[in-house]
């Protein structure tokens, strides 16, 4: 830690997980209901992964093809197409396409991926590739990121989703999920991203190895990013689900701990404006009840869901409409449609 104020801080924050569920709850909704009253945020999307072939090999990952996914696969870009064509025949307005680090997919590959998709359905909102792939991507090219960013925001990518975030503490992220991006690149990335006047999400995956202190200064470095650069729109803390990988863990966060950090989040990230409960990794019930801890949103109908699903969530085919409406209806909040940028499309 730098300084003084730092150390202050962080004790601060670490002492609001010694509070009691509901005095947090109470204290996150209040800035909840202030910045959103009783609305709940969903969209209709479709997750598109073109391919599970890897050369990083995170320990908490059940999706990428090795010796417990034996299912190595890339789509071709016709196939994407189709993908999409179908997607969005069925409602589908964002497109949110993110896949693992495949030597053989390269900056050209993506970036025609993106400039044909937007030719063929300009209505859709393209959200791709995460920091992680960015600086995959990057290096593969030998270009920086920066130069990366700019040639995707011109071949059509709207905004950037928050994957590959994990834990910024150095050492869990070494133990996790070593060769990935460093944390402070994957700041960098959405910093230099949001300066082109792009927004982008944040995620942090946690319930594994990871200790309360390393969850608070993921948050608080989030929140420093946020006060620089300001582009991001949601906070997404991740469950990590456990089956079909490689990180041993030996205790499960509790249903009040995951609230707590709900909670926090909301409290400590006040200058991003919305945080996710995502349905795929909390399940549905739970990403209900978080929207009384602080959430205001819980993604959307994904269509179907390749990464979380691998692991174990009950997530694979995704959830209709009208079920997240009348869950929500059901909890006595407001659910309202949105786009991926958070403007209103419909108030049900
Ligand atoms: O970065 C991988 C996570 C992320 C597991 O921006 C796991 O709107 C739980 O970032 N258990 C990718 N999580 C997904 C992601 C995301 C999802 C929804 C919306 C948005 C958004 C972003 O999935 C990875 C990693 O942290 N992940 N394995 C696991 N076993």
């Amino acid at each position: 830690m730098a300084n003084n104020n730092e150390f202050l801080e962080f004790n601060n924050a670490m002492k609001l997980y010694e509070l009691d569920i509901f005095t947090l709850g109470k204290m996150a909704d209040e800035i909840r209901q202030k910045k959103f009253g009783k609305k709940v945020f969903f969209n209709s999307n479709r997750h598109i992964n073109p391919t599970n072939e890897c050369a990083d090999i995170c320990k908490f990952c059940g999706f990428s093809a090795h010796r417990k996914n034996k299912n190595p696969y890339t789509l071709s870009q016709e196939e994407i197409f189709k993908e999409a064509q179908k997607a969005i025949e069925i409602g589908a307005l964002e497109l949110h396409i993110v896949g693992a680090h495949n030597p053989k997919l390269d900056l050209k590959w993506y970036l025609e991926l993106f400039s044909n998709l937007k030719a063929k359905f300009p209505q859709i909102h393209l959200k791709a590739l995460t920091a992680a792939e960015v600086n995959y991507i990057s290096k593969l090219a030998n270009k920086s990121y920066q130069e990366v960013l700019e040639l995707m925001a011109e071949s059509g990518v709207d905004s950037m989703p928050g994957g590959g975030a994990e834990i910024f503490d150095e050492k869990i992220r070494d133990y996790i999920c070593k060769g990935k991006v460093d944390s402070k690149t994957w700041l960098d990335i959405h910093g230099y991203w949001h300066t082109l006047g792009k927004k982008s999400n944040a995620t942090m995956l946690f319930g594994h190895v990871e200790s309360r202190e390393h969850r608070i200064d993921h948050l608080l470095r989030l929140q420093k990013q946020q006060e620089k650069s300001g582009g991001f729109n949601a906070f997404i803390p991740l469950v990590y689900q456990k089956e079909n990988n490689f990180l041993k863990v030996e205790k499960f966060p509790s249903g009040q701990e995951i609230l707590k950090t709900l909670a926090i989040s909301r409290i400590i990230l006040e200058n991003i404006p919305h945080i996710k409960a995502y349905w795929a990794t909390l399940g549905m019930n739970l990403a209900i009840v978080a929207q009384e801890f602080g959430a205001d949103d819980i993604d959307g109908t994904i269509q179907k869901e390749a990464i979380q699903s691998a692991s174990g969530s009950k997530s694979a085919n995704g959830i209709l409409k009208e079920e997240i409406i009348s869950q929500i209806k059901d909890a006595g909040f407001i659910p309202v449609e949105r786009d991926s940028l958070y403007n209103e499309i419909q108030t049900y």
